[in-house]
């Protein structure tokens, strides 16, 4: 069978494929679908973000829709850049230009004093799913976080968006340096991931 995700993001629908491959589904995502219109993401939650992206899509197409909306919340920045992550740096921000606007914002709160250490700040990934049915318009949600640190050493080249620049203390290495199968197990998607999938199976059983 087929699994549409509302995603435009090519890390995310990687690590859906990743999730789903296992499962006999194959991912589509908005590249299979270009002609939907854009989704306006002004929600003030990630959860909220997430049902208009499904429901926008699973609407459009009449099939059941998969989105996800996640981002970055780093302490020092009072939960920055949050909602707003994959703008962080402006409208068409890319990974890089938001990862530098991210290790800049933190440089200039040390204010010149610097204490040689290379971590940051404390900080999560959120992840927030909405599993959308227009057939009877209900919507399932679930969602994961993962605590870490923001380094002012970026490093690996796994993963995608702020992974380079997320700490991980108990692996001593940074998102982006985990394999795919490692991410998932501790990211906040693959733990969205697994609430959903036992919600799912719960509601079948019960
Ligand atoms: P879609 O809305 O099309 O799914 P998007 O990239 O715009 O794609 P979001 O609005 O949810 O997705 O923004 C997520 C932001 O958080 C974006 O900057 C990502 O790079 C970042 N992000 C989300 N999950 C991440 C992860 O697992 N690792 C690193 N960065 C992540």
């Amino acid at each position: 069978g087929i699994l549409i995700v509302a995603t435009k993001n090519k890390g995310k629908v990687r690590e859906f494929q990743h999730a789903f491959a296992p499962l006999g589904l194959t991912v589509k995502s908005m590249y299979d679908y270009p002609d939907l219109p854009d989704v306006v993401e002004d929600g003030a939650t990630f959860a909220e973000n997430a049902f208009k992206k499904s429901r926008a899509v699973g609407d459009a197409l009449g099939l059941p829709v998969l989105a996800d909306d996640s981002g970055l919340c780093v302490e020092a920045l009072d939960g920055s850049p949050g909602v707003y992550s994959a703008r962080y740096a402006g409208e068409a921000a890319d990974d890089e230009a938001n990862n530098l606007k991210l290790m800049s914002e933190l440089e200039r709160l040390k204010q010149g004093e610097d204490t040689g250490q290379p971590l940051l700040s404390p900080a999560r990934f959120v992840c927030a799913l909405s599993l959308y049915d227009p057939a009877d318009g209900r919507e399932w949600t679930a969602e994961g976080t993962v605590e870490g640190w923001i380094t002012s050493e970026p490093a690996g080249a796994g993963g995608f968006g702020y992974d380079p620049l997320f700490y991980l203390p108990e692996y001593e290495k940074t998102m982006a340096e985990l394999t795919l199968e490692e991410k998932q197990s501790i990211s906040h998607r693959g733990t969205a991931l697994r609430r959903l999938t036992e919600k799912l199976a719960a509601a079948q059983s019960g």
